[in-house]
C-alpha cells in the first residue's frame, strides 16, 4: 500500500543548507534545521520504521531532500535528473548510496524531473505535475521508466508559483488527496478522486505525510488540523524553519 512504510532514507543536514533556495530569499539558520529535523526523525522512528541516515552533502545546500534526486517504486529506485542547476549533481551521489538498499536501479536519462512533482497513489499509479524544475521530456521519461515496470502514469500541469506538484497536495487514504485550493482546480484530480480542499491560507499544511496509520502535518494551521483530525489520527511536527527554504514534510524522506 503506498502509504506503509518499513524503510525510511534521510539525509543529515549539512551546515551549507544557509545557502539553499528559498522563494522568499530567507537564509534559514542550520541549528533550527538541524532540530526540526531530529523532531522529524524521533517521530518516524516511534513509528516503528528502519531510519537509513545518508551523509551530510556540503556541496549541496539543498540536499537534505532527498525526496526530489530520487524515487522508490516497489522494488526499484528511480534515480531522476533534478531541474535546478545547484541540485543536479546530488543525482550521481545518490545513485552510488541507492546501491546499497536496492538492486534494481533505473536512471531518467532525458530531460528533467524532480520527485517533489511525482504522486504515488493507490500503490501503481502516479501524476507527474510538469513545473520549473520538471519538463515534458523528463516527465515522458520517468513515465515510460514507471510503466515498463507495471505502474500507470498520468501527467499534469503544477499550477504556477507552485514549487513542485506535492508543494500543496498530498495522498493521504486510498482515493484521497487532500490539495490547496489552488490544486483543488486540476481537472484530473477533481474527477478521479475524493479531494480534501483546504482553505486558502493554508497552502502549507497540505505536504503531509501518511505513514501507516498516522498522518503528520505541520505545525501551525488550525483548520487542517481541525479539518484532518476528525478522520486521521494526526501528529503535528514542526517545519517552521524547513518552510523558509520552500520545503514540507515529504521531501526530507524517501520511504518503501
Ligand atoms: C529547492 O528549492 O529545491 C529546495 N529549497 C526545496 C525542495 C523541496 N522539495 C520538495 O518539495 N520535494
Amino acid at each position: 500500500m503506498t502509504y506503509h512504510f518499513k524503510n525510511i532514507i534521510v539525509r543529515k543536514p549539512n551546515k551549507s543548507i544557509q545557502n539553499a533556495l528559498s522563494s522568499q530569499n530567507i537564509n534559514p539558520v542550520y541549528k533550527n534545521i538541524l532540530e526540526e529535523h531530529t523532531s522529524y526523525l524521533k517521530t518516524i522512528s516511534a513509528l516503528g520504521l528502519k531510519i537509513n541516515i545518508l551523509d551530510p552533502l556540503e556541496d549541496f545546500p539543498d540536499s537534505i531532500f532527498v525526496e526530489d534526486p530520487a524515487l522508490i517504486y516497489r522494488s526499484t529506485c528511480i534515480v531522476l535528473n533534478p531541474g535546478n542547476k545547484t541540485r543536479n549533481g546530488e543525482k550521481s551521489i545518490i545513485k552510488k548510496e541507492m546501491q546499497q538498499f536496492f538492486n534494481n536501479i533505473l536512471s531518467v536519462e532525458k530531460g528533467f524531473v524532480e520527485g517533489g512533482d511525482v504522486l504515488n497513489i493507490n500503490q501503481d499509479h502516479f501524476i507527474i505535475g510538469i513545473s520549473n524544475r520538471t519538463n515534458k521530456v523528463g516527465a515522458e521519461n520517468l513515465s515510460k521508466l514507471l510503466q515498463s515496470l507495471g505502474a500507470s502514469v498520468k501527467i499534469c500541469e503544477t499550477p504556477k508559483n507552485v514549487l513542485h506538484f506535492k508543494s500543496e497536495c498530498s495522498f493521504i487514504d486510498d482515493d484521497v488527496i487532500l490539495v490547496s485550493s489552488n490544486m483543488a482546480q486540476i481537472e484530473y484530480l477533481k474527477s478521479n478522486y475524493k479531494l480534501i480542499k483546504l482553505p486558502i491560507g493554508e497552502e502549507g499544511a497540505a505536504n503531509t505525510l501518511r505513514i501507516n496509520d498516522k498522518l503528520l502535518i505541520p505545525y501551525g494551521f488550525n483548520k487542517a488540523e481541525e479539518i484532518l483530525s476528525n478522520k486521521y489520527s494526526i501528529i503535528k511536527i514542526k517545519v517552521d524553519e524547513i518552510s523558509k527554504i520552500d520545503a514540507g514534510l515529504s521531501c526530507m524522506s524517501l520511504r518503501w
